[in-house]
């Protein structure tokens, strides 16, 4: 008997495969005998002119079959001549830029792509590559905020004071409602650049059909229809003639987004012109200088707030480090600008930010964009106020929600999509007290009162954030019903981990009524869903979730349908349990959805006895045409989704750390987190996503930054000098509550949750280690060297 599987903890299909080490990635795709291997040469300079580049020495070696830069690119189309897309444009970016394919006169990070070789192997190309030869003119680097504030050298020379964009938003009037506060306070805070780091790196292949005049391409992204439209744009061939596929993908967390990286256009164009199969897979030091990283900013806090801890006016400035390159225009500062506000409603808001190029690698989205930074500023400055009242850090948090009554706010500002911030629904007073009663927050004076007559230093740290999830603009479904009665779903979207392939199928098998083990779920394969958008901004489960929970229904209505017909019933008398359609109350006049597939086509074959042969006739109707007007053959279902605006998850954590007196050492002792994001599909695989982005915000916290020298020079380039936590370092049982609050703008009444358990790793934590060491934390990461330092600032 079929069962409700929408919140059941079902374990993953995709464990057995991954766990058995039968995961297929981008580089275990079959590649052809004689496939060649590319390496790209970088520059080792974050400024620099180019001034000539030799490539004579490879003419005649051995093993390579030609070598690109930027000079090729116009002989090939003339749009591979031009820089690449900006993504997302926004009016205040007046100074965008992005880089070329290969660099053109002049490099703006260490790791900007120069030239591209192909040759029989990997090895043989990476030789290739150390035989260029450029005489570059090398230019004063700008590295850091500070120092592109200060713009004494520009990045580049036309953007003046090294602006990519000023941006300002307004409620009310924040700096009249500070003035005449009752209490003002002010903080300067940081965080700083850091980076994701899937364990799969970059990855494309190429081959390019001449029979068939197409290209086939696979890649490790988030966006299979992105890379689509930019490779089929710069190749100057139709959509249509470009198949993506996305095999597995070992961890995205935002950096896939990118669309296109210079490799995606360049090992499709090798692969065209020399006839062959072309093979890139990035390594990790290629990915540390070449790919993107995120989270740098400074941030100026003023605010103004009343007895109670109320906020009356709150103003906000942020400079946001964007590398050399706007490719993703905006996004990430905005989402600052727009989340940091979190559950709270200051009635008087300005926030005000400028986006300012560095000689670094390009910043784009990384799993929480923006949030984490944002949140910082808005529960540092929570845990100022209630320092300064002397107030409990819950009370004051409390008194500035927003009310579960309260719901649709209008915040009164402009989202990141362009429509207007309105959360959909919520209940933070519930969130907090769930908090509170996980981490044990009001037993906690008393044990950090105990262990400090020990002599030992604990802190206790809670903050809160709210997440815009689910964004548009669109996402399909397709429902197709085999003769065998197995489904077969498919969502452009990709997938990362995030155990997609189950979640979609427990919403098909509740949808039709088929057995959960019957339903095979494909994603990333424009072959199979031209129409899509992508896996980012926490939106698979409420995009392509209702796009084929909506699918699954258009299926089951013509299953439906054709099995009345066949059952000589009402369609509305019929129902679908285990894949068997039957009268209800009327067990054995049934039909099982394959023979409904079969009759959903009109065409059929069949073995003649006699003759030996299959014949082939058709079914249906004496007195009707076999396909009815109006319909189509084929047992299948297909729909979009669209939402009107985002939807908003939330959650609340707190952690219980120890800072050791004499070594500075950070440890964790308890960690807990409460979210909620909407009805929940499955719990098991929210809280897997939960634990992992914890991990991530942990390690953003407390270890992880990007360690530029003034040159420009990436010291850190390596798993050897760049910290990722181990499970060494993450506690033990994060404790993971949920809360319910259904979005009302979807079907099922879910909201987002990939990227919430990193939001608030570094406001917890600093608010943590700042009890247990009653000093001041405002800059993150911190790592017990930073601890002393701090000590000792505040022993002077
Ligand atoms: N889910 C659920 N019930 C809900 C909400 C979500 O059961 N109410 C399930 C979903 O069905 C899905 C998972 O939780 O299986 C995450 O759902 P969702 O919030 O829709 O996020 P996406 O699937 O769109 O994933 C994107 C998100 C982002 S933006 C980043 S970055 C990220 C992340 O997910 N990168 C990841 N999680 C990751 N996990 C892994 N393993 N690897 C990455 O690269």
């Amino acid at each position: 008997m079929t069962t409700k599987l929408m919140g059941q903890r079902v374990q993953r299909v995709e464990d057995q495969r991954f766990l058995r080490g039968q995961g297929r990635y981008v580089d275990d795709v079959a590649v052809e005998n004689g496939t060649l291997h590319a390496a790209v040469l970088r520059s080792p300079h974050a400024h620099a002119r180019i001034i000539d580049i030799d490539v004579s020495a490879l003419l005649d070696m051995d093993g390579v079959h030609a070598v690109f830069t930027y000079d090729d690119l116009a002989d090939f189309t003339p749009e591979m001549a031009e820089p690449l897309p900006l993504l997302i444009p926004h009016p205040a970016l007046t100074h965008g830029r992005t880089q070329y394919a290969l660099a053109k006169d002049e490099v703006n990070y260490v790791g900007e792509a120069i030239a591209f070789v192909v040759a029989d192997d990997r090895y043989v190309a990476e030789d290739a590559v150390g035989q260029i030869v450029v005489d570059y003119e090398v230019l004063t680097p700008v590295v850091g905020i500070p120092t592109a504030r200060a713009a004494r050298n520009l990045v580049h020379d036309d953007i003046p004071g090294n602006v990519a964009a000023h941006f300002e938003q307004n409620v009310g009037d924040a700096q009249a409602a500070i003035a005449g506060a009752p209490h003002r306070l002010s903080l300067d805070l940081s965080i700083e650049r850091s980076a994701c780091m899937p364990m799969e790196g970059r990855g494309v292949v190429a081959r390019w059909d001449r029979d068939l005049n197409r290209l086939q391409l696979w890649a490790s992204t988030q966006t299979a229809t992105g890379v689509r439209a930019a490779v089929a744009v710069k190749m100057g061939l139709d959509l249509g003639q470009v198949d993506v596929i996305t095999p597995d993908v070992g961890g995205g967390f935002g950096v896939k987004i990118n669309h296109p990286w210079p490799e995606d256009l360049l090992v499709p164009m090798a692969a065209k012109l020399l006839g062959r199969m072309v093979k890139f897979t990035e390594d990790r030091r290629e990915h540390f200088i070449s790919s993107a990283h995120e989270r740098g900013q400074d941030q100026h806090i003023e605010v103004g707030f009343d007895d109670e801890g109320r906020i009356l006016g709150l103003d906000v400035e942020f400079w946001h480090d964007h590398g050399a390159y706007t490719p993703y225009g905006l996004i990430v500062p905005i989402i600052t600008s727009t989340q940091l506000l979190g559950p709270y409603k200051p009635q008087n808001y300005r926030v005000v930010f400028e986006s300012l190029y560095t000689n670094t690698v390009i910043v784009t989205p990384y799993r929480g964009a923006g949030r984490p930074q944002g949140v910082f500023a808005m529960e540092r400055t929570m845990d100022a106020i209630a320092q300064y009242l002397g107030k409990d850090r819950t009370q004051v948090r409390a008194v500035n929600f927003i009310r579960p009554d309260e719901f649709p706010f209008d915040h009164g500002l402009i989202f990141q999509d362009g429509r207007p911030l309105i959360y959909d629904s919520g209940d933070y007073p519930q969130s907090l007290e769930k908090i509170k009663a996980l981490i044990g927050w009001d037993d906690f004076p008393a044990l950090q009162a105990e262990m400090a007559a020990q002599g030992r230093r604990f802190g206790i740290g809670l903050a809160c954030y709210v997440e815009g999830t689910g964004v548009g603009p669109y996402e399909g479904g397709h429902v197709h019903i085999e003769t065998t009665g197995k489904v077969k779903v498919a969502t452009g979207l990709t997938t990362q981990g995030q155990g997609h392939a189950t979640v979609f199928a427990q919403l098909v098998a509740d949808e039709l009524g088929v057995k959960f083990e019957d339903v095979e779920v494909v994603t990333g394969d424009t072959r199979r869903m031209p129409y899509a958008v992508g896996t980012y901004a926490s939106r698979a489960a409420v995009m392509s979730g209702s796009a084929i929970h909506l699918a699954a229904k258009r299926a089951k209505e013509k299953a439906l349908k054709i099995a009345a017909d066949a059952l000589e019933a009402d369609p509305d008398d019929l129902q679908i349990v285990d894949g068997v359609v039957s009268v209800k109350g009327s067990p054995g006049t049934s039909i099982d959805l394959g023979t409904v597939a079969v009759l959903s086509n009109p065409l059929r074959y069949a073995f003649d006895e006699k003759s030996k042969l299959a014949t082939q006739f058709s079914v249906g109707h004496p007195d009707r045409p076999p396909v009815p007007r109006g319909e189509e053959p084929g047992l299948e279902g297909k729909d979009f989704y669209s939402p009107d605006r985002a939807t908003f998850a939330s959650g609340m954590h707190a952690a219980i750390v120890e800072t050791s007196e004499d070594t500075a050492e950070i440890t964790i002792h308890k960690y807990a987190v409460v979210h909620d994001c909407g009805h929940l599909i499955n719990p098991m695989i929210v809280e897997g996503q939960i634990h992992g982005g914890v991990a991530q915000g942990i390690g953003g916290a407390l270890y992880e930054r990007m360690a530029y020298d003034d040159a420009g020079q990436l010291l850190n380039a390596s798993f050897m000098d760049f910290l990722i936590p181990y499970v060494s370092e993450i506690p033990d049982g994060i404790a993971v509550d949920h809360l319910e609050t259904p979005s009302p703008l979807n079907p099922l009444g879910i909201k987002g949750a990939g990227e919430a358990g990193v939001i608030p790793g570094s406001a917890v934590l600093a608010a943590a280690i700042e009890d247990a060491e009653k000093l001041p934390v405002t800059a993150m990461p911190i790592s017990p060297s930073d601890l002393f330092t701090l000590r000792l600032e505040h022993t002077q």
